[in-house]
């Protein structure tokens, strides 16, 4: 190991001592790739230093929400703007109101917004929304789609296909998780036979329309829409979770690309210009039922507050400013990174792909694609592991895990790809020995 890593060791030792794993956040520990996190001290544009002093090209990017890079000014100057009026009443303020009507004209399906905390809190009310509309109890989810760490979703698929879902934590309850019913992503047949099985049971089918929690795995023709014809045919309520891909892959979100109008959309990340924040929308008759307007609780002491909303709607104003321009460029990066990228494998004889949509892109260690979560966990993983490991002692920050995507952000330029497609040459020839 070339790179010294001795203040971030010392820090991570304190972390242990203080925090479980020395994280607040399961992935950042490393497990999944093993060796000890570098202790990130500080972030401009496209990259990140450590506490050693360490640069990285960032494309961890905090999972998502730094779609314009790290600190860029436009987002600063309003958080720095807010901060001296006030970071949180506890009551109405105009940031909010006005990050809710930028939402609103962004996404055709969404006409009423509420503000939570996280994504995790926004599939929360979703699932009771849902279950409160609908009168019935039974979820539907996809194996490798992640929505929050709540007790509904944190389930895996049962025994059989259509069988109901078992704890994936210790603390979930079985009755709990009988309540939700695991099929594979972009098997249209396992959505068709849940249906047939327990459609009158089912409340709700919540995906990621394009998911990016199994790495990138984009949804087959016409998946979307399968979901949404069956879905209405049984009374179930379709929810997109857009945490990652809402104002990521386009204004509109995935649905906007694949032209399928959900039930409900769960957003966070992105709008939040890099402060915590997710939300919950949909159509006003379905938003109504949410308390105070209706009888469905859901309640959030610092939810909307005006500094999260000044900065969401920094991002979000400069989304809708830039329009077609920005994601021409994010493509065009994120482009040149997968062609780069695949030349090396070609060239190193490396069994790996690149699956990309937009800026969100995974480099699985397979030949096969990547239809869904069985095939991600057939990739090997223990090379993930090694070319991580080679990427960042090259100062690569890549996500530690085979099932996360890589984000490009506005700030990260060609030369910040031509520098990774170098480094992922090195990398995988000094492998090969
Ligand atoms: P949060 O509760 O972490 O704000 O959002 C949960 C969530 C919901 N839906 C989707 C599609 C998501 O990607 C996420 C969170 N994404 C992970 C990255 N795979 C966050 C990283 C982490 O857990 O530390």
């Amino acid at each position: 190991m070339s790179r010294p890593t001795r203040r971030s060791a010392q820090l991570m030792a304190r972390a242990r001592a203080v925090m479980p794993g020395g994280v607040s956040s399961p992935v950042r520990s490393f497990r999944a790739v093993g060796g000890e996190p570098p202790v990130i001290a500080n972030g401009a544009g496209s990259r990140i230093t450590d506490m050693d002093g360490n640069e990285y090209i960032d494309y961890v990017m905090s999972y998502g929400p730094l779609l314009f890079g790290h600190c860029p000014p436009f987002i600063t100057e309003a958080i720095k703007a807010t901060a001296s009026r006030g970071v949180t009443f506890g009551a109405p303020s105009e940031p909010e109101v006005l990050l809710a009507e930028l939402i609103v004209s962004a996404i055709p399906s969404v006409e009423q917004v509420r503000f939570v905390n996280s994504g995790g809190e926004a599939a929360a009310a979703a699932i009771r929304l849902c279950r409160a509309v609908s009168g019935r109890s039974k979820i539907v989810k996809c194996a490798g789609c992640y929505h929050g760490s709540l007790d509904s979703l944190l389930v895996s698929a049962g025994s059989g296909a259509a069988t109901l879902g078992v704890p994936d934590s210790p603390g979930v309850p079985i009755r709990v998780a009988n309540d939700t019913a695991v099929i594979e992503f972009n098997d249209h047949a396992a959505l068709e036979e849940i249906f047939r099985v327990h459609g009158p049971e089912i409340a709700a089918f919540i995906l990621e329309p394009v998911a990016g929690n199994m790495g990138l795995v984009p949804p087959r023709p016409d998946y979307l829409r399968a979901a949404r014809e069956l879905t209405r045919r049984h009374g179930a309520l379709l929810v997109f979770d857009e945490v990652m891909t809402g104002f990521r892959l386009a204004a509109g979100g995935a649905q906007q690309i694949h032209d399928v109008q959900p039930d409900l959309t769960l957003l966070g990340k992105i709008i939040g210009g890099g402060l915590p924040v997710g939300a919950l929308g949909g159509p006003r008759d379905l938003m109504c039922r949410l308390a105070p307007a209706g009888p469905v609780y859901q309640a959030g002491t610092l939810s909307g507050n005006p500094l999260t909303m000044r900065a969401g709607a920094a991002a979000v104003g400069e989304i809708l400013r830039r329009g077609h321009e920005l994601y021409e460029t994010l493509d065009r990066l994120g482009g040149l990174l997968e062609q780069g990228l695949t030349e090396v494998f070609v060239r190193t004889g490396v069994s790996a792909r690149v699956q990309r949509a937009g800026s969100m892109l995974t480099v699985f260690f397979t030949e096969s694609e990547v239809a869904n979560f069985s095939d991600a966990r057939r990739c090997d993983t223990q090379g993930f592991t090694r070319f991580f490991h080679a990427m960042l002692e090259q100062g690569i920050y890549l996500p530690p895990s085979q099932f996360e995507c890589w984000f490009v952000s506005a700030a990260h330029t060609e030369a910040d790809v031509e520098q990774t497609v170098a480094a992922a040459q090195a990398a995988l020839t000094a492998a090969r020995g």
